[in-house]
């Protein structure tokens, strides 16, 4: 097969929710708050545990939630996930845990990638993470036992400059111990938002059309030139942690942007800000005036998904029905309508313009499911998905190629055994910023149960900011009692890029040295803090690794 990391291209679990939770004999759970960020799939996991004895292994360095239900909690250091997968998979082959007929028949370039794990004996790897050689043995030991064990993560391995590297690394290691492709096993990084699945599906990403037909194919142009009108060049376009940069550089003139709030959830707000100061035209379609709103040129008033009709695509490929729930208001409209508006405007102003024919609406929709049509001729893989079908009560996970096609719950079985799962060699390579004397705390970033993002949504909820009304940053206790903080909690943590002061969480769930702070508040935004260090390949931002100090405020 053309390589995993292909396959991962769509970023969607290999087994679905069900499957993983009803059959895997043992879940790790890496850099995911699951009972936090993914409550109805953290129940399932939880459940999982208590009624049907499944164990669990959790990395993280946070004492999260979800390790009251953990068979075993490893404490790894943040930014460590590598050295410490490596650690793993080193005593499974000291032990001949692996699954020799497995590698033998369905993988290749084992030997360069036993080569590199071998660089990894446990006390260097107990070394790099701070994860006790013991502990390495007995998660192994308990993942190698219980076969399979679907590894799942989110967040705290993808937002870091290895990201990409760390996923193929959770790859190897369930391809050594044979778990790819099995019920209950395989790679499951949990998606975040409603929709983003369903937002790549459509082609929301710089170098695919839908269906992750790249932008650089000829024969792809042609396809959506006829449903459109007119399509982009055949260049790979840039990510929005390109572009924001680029406005500095003189890369980006105008930006269109629509539901995201990059005031709040870019890395380095001070940078973010100067940008969007910078900028030359900028329209923001919105359901309320954001941290963004005041740098817009153009606002255009969209619809929340309680005012309109649609699909989203959840994390395990399954496509679910919205339903239009309460009227819009005022000048509101539906974001596909000003967007195909938009759309019609500038195709009118394109002189290289065809005329879309049938069955194509050239923008004309009459509603969402006529969108859905254009989706079945374009999309192969959403080419059976119909409102129609999801509203008899279907339930559909894409690749589902006709309109006689049940879906396809499981991805990668049939992948797997046609072709090859190529071990990837992967080292650890340090976080981009590391604690010094001058900075000498970890921080790392991300979200608390009561709130979403930029809180633009939750903070317009008055019993959610009756339960969480503030950012705090969480302390260790002994972190705490060296600053001397004694009844005065509020501290200062500052970066190299800005400061932030808000209440301290005194609590153990951060370890020694390392402090956990969230966006969802702007007077004390995390972004305030983080590095806008990119990942080489996904471009995403180290979110989880910065380095501060943290002071006392008098
Ligand atoms: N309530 C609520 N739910 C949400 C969201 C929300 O804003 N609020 N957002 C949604 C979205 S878009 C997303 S992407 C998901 C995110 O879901 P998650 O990724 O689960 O959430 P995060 O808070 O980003 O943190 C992930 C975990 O990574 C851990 N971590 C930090 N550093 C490291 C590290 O170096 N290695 C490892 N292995 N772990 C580390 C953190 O301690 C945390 O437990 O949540 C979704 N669900
Ligand atoms: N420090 C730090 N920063 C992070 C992260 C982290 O872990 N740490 N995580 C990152 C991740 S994974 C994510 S996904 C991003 C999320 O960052 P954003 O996408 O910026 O945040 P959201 O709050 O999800 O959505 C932005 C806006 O969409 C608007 N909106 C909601 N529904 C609709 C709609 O139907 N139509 C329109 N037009 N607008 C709508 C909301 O009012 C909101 O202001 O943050 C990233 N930033
Ligand atoms: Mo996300």
């Amino acid at each position: 097969m053309a390589g995993l990391a292909a396959s991962f291209g769509s970023g969607a679990m290999s087994n679905s929710m069900d499957d993983v939770a009803q059959q895997a004999k043992a879940f790790f759970i890496i850099g995911s708050n699951t009972t936090e960020q993914h409550p109805v799939f953290g129940t399932m996991l939880r459940r999982a545990v208590r009624f049907r004895g499944a164990k669990l292994v959790v990395a993280d360095p946070r004492r999260i939630d979800i390790t009251e239900f953990a068979t075993l909690h490893l404490r790894q250091k943040p930014g460590t996930d590598i050295a410490l997968v490596n650690g793993l998979m080193n005593i499974i082959l000291e032990k001949g845990w692996e699954d020799k007929a497995f590698i033998e028949e369905r993988c290749e370039n084992f030997d360069e990638f036993k080569a590199t794990v071998m660089n990894y004996p446990p006390e260097k790897v107990s070394e790099i993470t701070g994860v006790p050689v013991e502990q390495l043995y007995e998660a192994a030991q308990i993942i190698a036992e219980n076969k399979p064990t679907a590894v799942i993560w989110a967040m705290g391995i993808t937002q870091h400059i290895s990201g990409v590297r760390n996923v193929m690394d959770l790859a190897n290691f369930q391809m050594l111990l044979g778990y790819m492709g099995k019920p209950g096993g395989g790679v499951n990084p949990l998606r975040g938002q409603n929709n983003v699945q369903g937002a790549c599906d459509m082609g929301g990403l710089p170098n695919v059309y839908p269906a992750y037909q790249p932008v650089t194919s000829e024969e792809a142009q042609a396809k959506f030139q006829k449903a459109w009108g007119a399509t982009s060049n055949l260049k790979v376009g840039a990510v929005v942690t390109e572009m924001m940069p680029g406005i500095l550089e003189g890369r980006t003139h105008a930006l269109y942007i629509l539901g995201e709030d990059p005031v709040m959830s870019d890395p380095d707000t001070h940078h973010i800000r100067k940008a969007l100061e910078a900028i030359d035209f900028l329209v923001l379609q919105e359901i309320f005036p954001s941290e963004t709103s005041a740098y817009a040129d153009v606002l255009l008033p969209g619809v929340s998904f309680a005012e309109k009709t649609g699909t989203f695509t959840n994390t395990e490929r399954r496509v679910q029905m919205v339903r239009k729930a309460i009227p819009t208001q005022g000048d509101a409209r539906d974001d596909w309508w000003i967007t195909s508006e938009i759309a019609k405007r500038i195709l009118a102003a394109t002189p290289q313009r065809v005329q879309p024919e049938a069955p194509f609406a050239g923008w004309e929709y009459r509603d969402a499911s006529a969108i859905m049509d254009e989706i079945n001729v374009v999309t192969p893989s959403y080419a059976g998905i119909t409102h129609a079908r999801l509203e008899k009560g279907e339930r559909l996970q894409w690749p589902c190629p006709a309109k006689d096609h049940p879906g396809t719950p499981i991805l990668h079985t049939k992948a797997l055994s046609r072709g090859k799962g190529r071990f990837m060699p992967i080292d650890h390579v340090p976080p981009a910023e590391e604690p010094t004397e001058d900075y000498p705390f970890v921080l790392s970033t991300g979200r608390v149960l009561y709130h979403w993002h930029g809180g633009q949504m939750t903070r317009r909820a008055k019993g959610l900011l009756e339960i969480y009304s503030e950012a705090l940053i969480e302390l260790n206790p002994d972190d705490a009692a060296r600053l001397g903080l004694n009844g005065k909690n509020r501290v200062r943590v500052t970066s190299r890029r800005g400061s932030i002061e808000a209440q301290a969480w005194v609590t153990d769930r951060v370890p020694p040295g390392m402090v956990y702070a969230n966006f969802h508040f702007p007077e004390a935004s995390a972004n305030e803090l983080t590095i806008a260090a990119l990942d080489p390949v996904s471009k995403i931002p180290e979110y989880k690794v910065a380095a501060v100090k943290v002071e006392l405020v008098r």
